[in-house]
């Protein structure tokens, strides 16, 4: 593993591309007017955030979060000494900054939109609501023993009660890690042990796409292996017989109601951890990913404002689940920082029908929507005759998790927003905690397929990968690394800080190392070209194909695995995996379908490979390296560019590998 990396990143050819600015029509059917007046106004104030970013961003810090006790120093640290810290005296709440604020102005202002996986199902939570849900559930959490700093696994659909669940942990000071609730039993026993929580909040099932979830079930499985869990709390979703394990099970809604209704915020240090949220990278062991309170929830706040122009009275749509960080931060943190309403959809775009998200945004006039480009491929290919809707008052549209062409941009502003709405290609990752490179809507003008322009206190730099220099100007290419801390930076890996220290700020010292190709074009604007390491993006999910292989591995047959990421129309990426089998193993159908089942129970099925090749060896250096390059070009069909190979232990098992690929298509 590791063997090519970092590589370079292709070289775009280049092109003359559309400019499109903030639409006329988006400003006029505007409640006020956008937050900021001009890209010149985005100019002076990100020089200011890079050339005084203690000023810029302290203010910022007390304008849009209430500090119960206010900071004196607004950073510390450094990039290079991977110390950084942010309002250093400061100590706050989350959960009061998300719901006691607005709750206390206006209580019955909506929250949460709750649009169910069947229509017509939902519900909506006031912000007076939420604070007594989120007080009621942080007792019982106490009563459970859970103290500030202690971790808390939350396996939950996309409800309103999950929303209810992170912020009960942050308003006693407890740390959430969300375990998205397509991941396998074993992956989330994994994570369960890694982050050392003692209690996890699951349902019974889980409902999504007309189809049930068996999350009680998956988390009993989990919990086989996890003896320093001592309480799961159940929330009831459908209903369904499920054993409860007597003194470890407990029914949400029975606890919920021997507790009174308001719970007071525990103050936490600005640099007390919020989150852990684990990610895959380049190892088979994914990262828990930890995030601190002040400087994070600074990054979701002031990206809300900015980035989706968020005003009071917005109804704020983001697809994102909250099993992922676009989740985390965009259905959750950010939209209830700033006080709006947050659609919380438990089900998929094409339940009952294509027409799903828009009947949504019409029925709740939402003003801004998020979504991963995946889902609007999907969309665009099933036809515009389901995209009827009017969704008159949407002023922004998202997009985050992979690139989108250019194409499914124009699909996304003509045919969705009408050419009324500004579309924001949001560039971020779980690391970030916000997004870093992207438009600010109503302000920067965008050319579909680009990034555009760096956030506030973001200074890219594209890096040269093998030189390790920093290339100045414009129009280059190169990797993707930033110069300066940012608020809503990840603090460390959970219990691994010198991973955190070798994957991010090692790379390049005193720079954070992105692990994306990127290019900087004649005017300064930012193309992500992709990731530069052994991730692969399937459907806007973040793999690791290390991660894949060790699943395949498992497999009793299985001697080696080799897994690549290939491109793919529908899913961006898609993951193939080579295998080479033990010894005296038939091959046939039904054991490339238990690989595949493997990866499935081991990982979760949206890690599934989309094929499998069962081949007699992996092609490897004499030092045993696995060339992942040479099987992803054979896969592009590209066979006669696989360079020298002479230098591989055994050159010969390129041809056989050769026809095997050959024969499967
Ligand atoms: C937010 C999120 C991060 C990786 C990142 C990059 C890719 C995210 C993108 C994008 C092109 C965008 N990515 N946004 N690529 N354009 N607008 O997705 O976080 O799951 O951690 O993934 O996703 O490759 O490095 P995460």
């Amino acid at each position: 593993m590791g063997e090519e990396s970092p590589k370079t990143p292709v070289v775009a050819e280049a092109h003359e591309v559309d400019t499109f600015h903030p639409p006329q029509k988006m400003l006029d059917k505007h409640p006020s007017k956008p937050h900021l007046s001009s890209l010149e106004e985005y100019q002076k104030l990100y020089k200011q955030s890079i050339e005084n970013p203690k000023e810029f961003w302290g203010k910022l810090a007390r304008e849009l979060l209430y500090w119960h006790k206010d900071f004196d120093t607004v950073q510390s640290g450094s990039l290079a000494g991977g110390d950084v810290g942010w309002f250093l005296e400061g100590e706050l709440n989350a959960s009061y900054n998300c719901v006691d604020r607005h709750a206390f102005k206006d209580p019955n202002k909506v929250a949460i939109i709750y649009e169910a996986d069947e229509p017509g199902e939902g519900r909506q939570v006031t912000y007076g609501e939420l604070l007594r849900d989120v007080s009621k559930l942080a007792h019982v959490l106490k009563s459970m023993g859970v103290k500030k700093g202690d971790t808390v696994a939350i396996y939950l659909p996309m409800i309103p009660e999950a929303l209810v669940a992170l912020l009960a942990c942050s308003r006693i000071g407890a740390v959430h890690s969300v375990v998205f609730a397509g991941f396998s039993a074993d992956s989330l026993r994994d994570r369960v042990i890694d982050g050392n929580s003692k209690v996890v909040i699951t349902t019974d099932e889980g409902k999504r796409g007309g189809k049930l979830i068996g999350t009680k079930k998956i988390v009993d499985e989990a919990l086989k292996q996890c003896p320093d869990v001592t309480n799961v709390i159940v929330y009831k979703r459908t209903g369904a017989e499920i054993p409860m394990t007597e003194g470890r099970d407990v029914w949400w809604h029975e606890e919920v109601e021997k507790w009174p209704s308001y719970c007071p915020p525990t103050l936490v240090n600005s640099e007390d951890p919020l989150f852990l949220l684990y990610t895959s990278g380049s190892t088979g062991k994914p990262k828990g990913v930890m995030h601190t309170t002040g400087g994070y929830l600074l990054g979701a706040a002031a990206t809300g404002k900015y980035v989706f122009d968020i005003h009071d009275g917005d109804r704020y749509f983001c697809g994102g689940d909250v099993g992922w960080i676009t989740g985390h931060t965009y259905v959750v943190y950010a939209p209830l920082l700033l006080g709006v309403s947050t659609v919380v959809f438990e089900g998929t775009p094409a339940y009952p029908n294509f027409s799903r998200y828009w009947d949504i945004i019409d029925e709740h006039k939402v003003t801004q929507f998020y979504v991963a480009p995946t889902a609007l491929r999907l969309l665009k290919r099933a036809g515009n005759q389901h995209v009827k809707n009017e969704m008159k008052h949407l002023r922004v549209l998202g997009s985050v998790g992979e690139p989108i062409a250019a194409e499914v941009w124009k699909w996304y502003f003509e045919i969705v927003g009408k050419e009324e709405a500004q579309i924001v290609d949001t560039y971020w990752q779980t690391e970030t905690g916000s997004n870093v490179i992207t438009p600010l809507a109503g302000v920067t003008p965008t050319k579909p397929g680009s990034a555009s322009l760096p956030f506030f206190g973001i200074e890219p730099a594209i890096v040269d990968p093998v030189s390790g220099e920093e290339i100045h100007g414009n129009d280059v290419e190169g990797v993707l690394a930033f110069k300066q801390p940012w608020p809503s930076m990840a603090r460390t890996v959970w219990g691994a800080h010198k991973r955190y220290m070798d994957t991010y700020l090692n790379v390049y010292k005193g720079y954070y190392f992105t692990g994306d190709g990127a290019g900087r074009d004649h005017e300064g604007f930012y193309w992500i070209r992709g990731r530069v390491d052994d991730v692969v993006n399937v459907s806007g999910h973040r793999l690791s194909t290390a991660e894949i292989e060790a699943a395949l591995i498992e497999h009793n047959s299985v001697a080696e695995a080799a897994v690549v990421g290939v491109a793919d129309e529908l899913t961006g990426q898609a993951v193939n995996a080579f295998v080479a089998i033990k010894n005296g193993t038939e091959v046939n159908d039904a054991l490339r379908k238990d690989f595949i089942l493997q990866v499935r129970r081991s990982i979760g099925p949206f890690a599934a490979p989309k094929a499998v090749f069962v081949v007699p060896d992996l092609p490897k250096t004499r030092s045993g390296k696995i060339m992942r390059r040479i099987l992803r070009k054979i896969l592009a069909g590209e066979e006669d560019q696989l360079g020298d190979i002479s230098t591989l232990s055994d050159p010969s098992v390129v041809g056989k590998i050769i026809e095997i690929v050959h024969e499967a298509k």
